[in-house]
């Protein structure tokens, strides 16, 4: 595997670098403190370029694959975890299931206003009752004439409230379980759509996370993405690339954490010189390090194989499954390291902290990523 990078992909990692930087790490506190990610940071991601790398230039994209998206994600997430999930909520879901459902009309229609940054996208799967048992979803899309008049309730929705289009997933055809689910494109105000108020969450508090509901809300066929009946597959697919950029986003929040917790160790004296002099801190951070390391070849090897067309959804599961497992165990140390202070909301290893837990939870709790792995194991009865 050649992981060198292309110039157009070193230009653009450090372009994220420098806004990650500069605009987002100064503000991060604040962005938690106020559980928003203000729509000025969503503007200059946009102006950037960052909602259109990983599309088609026919769609407005920049064709740079999800090896530069994921360079992306992992910047931002050294700074602003919060920010780096509003731009998977858009790109990874909420676009990407048109981009990978939509017939060539539909996504000509909706993804240049998504790639500009103009509009902002969001991926609708999970109800109360059907969250790792996406399946059991329970909204009806009811054909009548030219429309589909869609029925239910979505919650913990990425960007609910805050986005203008919205990929929901229904069920058109009753009893036909899995092949019964559809995909639709519903926009931000079309009557009887409506967000509830934001989630007050543990971590990632700048994200809006909200319900929706949908009474009898009318959309015209043409927003009714690829075929009937294959939307379960439309979320397994695009999930697979979710899950895949979820873990460059637990790398370039390990990357961070361990840079803070080498600094400290560093800097911080106890019992007579720093604390990076003593063996229990330094295999601290070597174990960090270790964990560091494995994510960030399985994030682009990954990352490559999708770009090259070859399947990836067992290895996007086991990239998930590990960079979020690492990540939480790596934060878990940087906390240890910096022993009171890590504790302490005035420092940023305690938002760290918090941030990292829901990477073990959404795109699929880490225990759906194990049954993911272990059916492809055994259907193809060989690694
Ligand atoms: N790509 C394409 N198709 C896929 C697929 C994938 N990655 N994964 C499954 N499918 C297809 C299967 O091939 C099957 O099609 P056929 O019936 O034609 O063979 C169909 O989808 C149903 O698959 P399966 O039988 O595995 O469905 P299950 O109901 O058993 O559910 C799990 C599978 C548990 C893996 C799924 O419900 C899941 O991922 N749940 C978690 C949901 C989630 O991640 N939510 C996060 C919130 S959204 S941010």
């Amino acid at each position: 595997m050649d992981f060198t990078l292309t110039d157009e992909q070193k230009m653009l990692r450090d372009t994220a670098r420098r806004f990650a930087e500069n605009e987002l790490a100064p503000i991060a506190a604040n962005v938690d403190l106020d559980s928003d990610v203000p729509a000025s940071v969503i503007r200059k991601m946009a102006e950037l370029g960052f909602m259109g790398i990983v599309f088609p230039e026919r769609y407005g994209g920049f064709e740079l694959g999800e090896v530069g998206y994921c360079l992306v994600q992992e910047e931002l997430s050294r700074a602003c975890a919060s920010t780096a999930v509003v731009l998977g909520g858009h790109v990874s879901i909420g676009a990407m299931a048109i981009y990978l459902a939509g017939t060539d009309e539909q996504r000509e229609r909706f993804l240049p206003a998504l790639t500009s940054g103009d509009r902002l996208a969001a991926f609708a799967l999970t109800e109360p009752g059907a969250g790792s048992d996406a399946a059991a979803m329970r909204t009806t899309a009811r054909e009548d004439g030219d429309e589909f008049v869609l029925n239910g309730q979505k919650t913990f929705i990425t960007n609910g409230g805050i986005a203008d289009v919205y990929s929901i997933f229904a069920r058109t055809d009753e009893g036909r379980g899995v092949r019964g689910i559809s995909t639709f494109i519903v926009e931000q105000d079309t009557p009887g759509f409506r967000a509830g108020p934001p989630e007050k969450k543990m971590g990632i508090r700048g994200s809006h996370t909200t319900d929706l509901f949908l009474e009898d809300v009318r959309v015209p066929k043409e927003n009714l993405l690829g075929t009937r009946g294959q939307g379960f597959k439309v979320a397994m697919r695009t999930l697979d690339v979710g899950r895949l950029s979820l873990g460059a986003q637990c790398l370039g929040a390990a990357k961070q954490a361990l840079d803070l917790s080498i600094r400290h160790a560093t800097q911080r004296e106890q019992f007579g010189g720093a604390i990076a002099r003593l063996q229990a801190v330094q295999f601290m951070l070597a174990e960090m390090a270790a964990d560091v390391y494995a994510m960030e070849n399985i994030v682009y090897r990954t990352a490559q194989m999708c770009d090259n067309g070859d399947p990836f959804g067992r290895e996007a599961a086991i990239v998930k499954l590990f960079c979020s497992e690492a990540l939480n165990r790596v934060v878990d140390r940087a906390v240890q390291i910096h022993g009171g202070m890590g504790y302490m909301a005035e420092y940023p290893i305690e938002r760290f902290y918090r941030d990292a837990r829901i990477t073990r939870i959404f795109e699929g709790t880490n225990e759906i990523q194990r049954i993911v792995i272990a059916r492809d194991l055994l259907k193809k009865k060989m690694y």
